[in-house]
């Protein structure tokens, strides 16, 4: 059956019947009786940027107690490009010291997620840190999501010209009703009702998520072909002529179910930067018409494009737009991770790159970040790497900052493969991790870092990302190692992606545990460290010397396994 006589599925109606966006969410507010939310609105409160949770931790005791589960929400706020002030990054810390579970997590889209909200926490949140500018709308839901930008503040102008275009590209996509400002910061609803016009969107908003990145070569940070959108910067001069796009990337997938799949964008063309906001809009519009409404987990722009065709896409796009898309430029990726330490700006200003483990500020470095957003210099910037950079700080404050950097031990150094790995939150918050992740990959690390450490790889840049389930909130196909959760302590091993995150990766051992995984991965570090061409990187190694075969397209991620593997 086509997917336009098939029936809708269950979320467009809500989006449907929401009123924009309201459906009964400010009545549940003021229900005390539980610390949930009514179950349609659970699907609305994504757009406002917030997700109803439990502590999976919790919840086999609370059911032997048949008590109600530990309900919560985590917020995740819109910070398009990262970048925060020294002021909405203290609103932001003072939220999650004192509405949430007193850390803080970086995301793999530069935002900022609190857990353990409880429901009268909710209001109180949004209005502190709406009072310095800060605000969730969107940063979840069937709409344009935060946008990323590559993070190189030494690149003066440049990153403040990438910073500028997500920010732009942002305001663009935002949706226009007011159910957010009219929830949750008061706002008075317009007299005689909320008919309100989405023109980008329309009332039932989009199929499905969309995300977009603009990338600032030679550093690939924000992972360009795994988003549904990327512009990647080409700069002539030192100056900006346009971006390359790519459109059509997307990691999700279900276990078992083979229709599903990562897939990389693919390069649609290039446009001068006046276009960029138009490409975004088009794309955009050609993804609400023809994306699945029928079937969620088909429901993406990658799957649009692979039933519509790549070429028929592109001319779709191309007859919406103002002016078509030019031929794509060349350009050149190196690496997909940030640049630790300090480095400058012409004009004096000082930039430093802090690692943080798996994105999450707690304890001491919360404090440590605290005292220097309280000096009141410079920028916070989070990167799609899940670490943080304190930039712009101005030459007479340099001192300052760097004393408290390394005060509160924000200049902690990590081994080659621990400061390129991603892990995402999986639990015991996500509900839908089958395994562990934040919480287990730093140890799996440790063992693996004594291997490399013992063939002198321990200083090799190498890429390595942990999700608990396949949806890939960590980007793990688009990693040198990628570890997916099947069940509790039991992981895929990926292997193959390009250092430069410009090709996927492809299954290497299924269902593997700890021991099975430093095992299986043993002897490819040995062979890696014998017989490596100068200066390859390790996921190419593994490609040229057959360890996996190559994945080319999304559509044969799941071909050309090893015999053991196909059934
Ligand atoms: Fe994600 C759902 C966390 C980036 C693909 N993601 C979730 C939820 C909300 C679980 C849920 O639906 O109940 C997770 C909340 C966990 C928790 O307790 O905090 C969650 N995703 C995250 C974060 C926090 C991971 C991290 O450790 O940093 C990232 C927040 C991003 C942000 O700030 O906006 C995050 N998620 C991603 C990415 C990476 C990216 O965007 O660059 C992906 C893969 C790219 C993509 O979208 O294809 C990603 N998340 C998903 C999916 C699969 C979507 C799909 O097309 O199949 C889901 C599940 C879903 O949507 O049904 C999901
Ligand atoms: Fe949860 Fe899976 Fe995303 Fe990890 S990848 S945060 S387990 S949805």
């Amino acid at each position: 059956m086509d997917i336009i006589e098939r029936p809708l599925s269950a979320n467009e109606g809500i989006k449907a019947r929401s009123n924009f966006l309201r459906g009964t969410i400010a009545d549940g507010l003021n229900v005390v009786s539980t610390g949930s939310l009514a179950d349609d609105d659970t699907q609305l409160t994504k757009f406002h940027g917030f997700y109803q949770q439990d502590d999976r931790d919790l919840r086999a005791e609370r059911g032997k107690q048949r008590m109600e589960k530990a309900f919560s929400f985590m917020v995740r706020l819109r910070i398009p490009a990262g970048i925060l002030t020294p002021a909405q990054w203290l609103a932001a810390e003072k939220v999650a010291v004192q509405r949430a579970n007193g850390t803080m997590r970086l995301t793999t889209r530069q935002t900022i997620q609190f857990h353990g909200i409880i429901k009268s926490n909710l209001r109180p949140a949004f209005q502190e840190m709406y009072r310095e500018m800060l605000d969730s709308i969107a940063a979840c839901g069937d709409v344009n999501r935060n946008v990323v930008a590559s993070v190189h503040p030494w690149a003066g102008k440049l990153h403040e010209a990438v910073s500028k275009t997500a920010d732009d590209i942002a305001t663009h996509l935002l949706p226009h009703s007011r159910a957010w400002h009219e929830i949750w910061i008061g706002e008075e609803k317009v007299a005689g009702g909320v008919e309100e016009a989405e023109p980008i969107y329309g009332k039932t908003y989009l199929p499905r998520k969309f995300k977009i990145a603009v990338a600032l070569p030679p550093y690939n940070d924000v992972d360009a072909l795994a988003q549904d959108l990327a512009f990647i910067a080409i700069v002539e001069k030192n100056k900006i002529v346009g971006y390359n796009v790519a459109a059509g990337g997307g990691m999700g997938m279900t276990h078992g179910e083979p229709d599903t799949y990562p897939r990389p964008g693919d390069i649609i063309g290039f446009c001068t930067p006046d276009q960029v906001n138009d490409v975004a809009e088009k794309v955009v519009t050609v993804q609400r018409d023809n994306g699945d409404r029928s079937d969620r987990k088909h429901a993406r722009l990658k799957y649009t494009m692979d039933r519509m065709g790549v070429g028929n896409f592109v001319a779709a796009v191309n007859e919406r737009l103002n002016v078509k898309l030019q031929p794509a430029r060349e350009f050149a990726f190196e690496s997909t991770g940030d640049r630790f330490g300090w480095s400058k700006s012409a004009g004096g200003k000082s930039h430093f790159v802090m690692y943080i483990e798996s994105g999450r500020v707690a304890g001491r470095a919360m404090e440590g970040l605290r005292k220097i957003a309280e000096l009141g210099v410079g920028r916070f910037m989070i990167t799609a790497n899940q670490n943080l950079a304190i930039a712009d700080i101005p030459a007479r404050s340099h001192d300052a900052v760097a004393a408290l950097i390394a005060a509160y031990g924000l200049d902690q150094k990590a081994g080659g493969l621990r400061r390129n790995a991603i892990a995402c939150v999986a639990l015991p918050t996500c509900g839908l991790a089958l395994a562990e992740s934040e919480r287990y990959l730093p140890q799996l690390i440790t063992r693996l870092e004594a291997v490399l450490a013992g063939l002198g790889l321990a200083e090799e840049d190498i890429t390595i990302r942990m999700t608990g389930c396949p949806n890939g909130c960590g980007r793990p196909y688009m990693s040198e190692i990628g570890l997916v959760g099947r069940t509790p302590g039991i992981y895929n091993l990926y292997l193959g992606a390009s250092h430069t995150s410009m090709r996927m990766n492809k299954l290497f051992k299924r269902d593997v545990g700890e021991e099975a995984i430093v095992a299986a991965l043993t002897p490819v570090f040995e062979a890696f460290a014998k017989d490596r061409r100068k200066d390859e990187r390790f996921g190419d190694f593994v490609v040229r010397t057959g360890v996996v075969a190559e994945t080319k397209t999304g559509l044969d991620f799941h071909e050309n396994l090893s015999p053991e593997l196909r059934n």
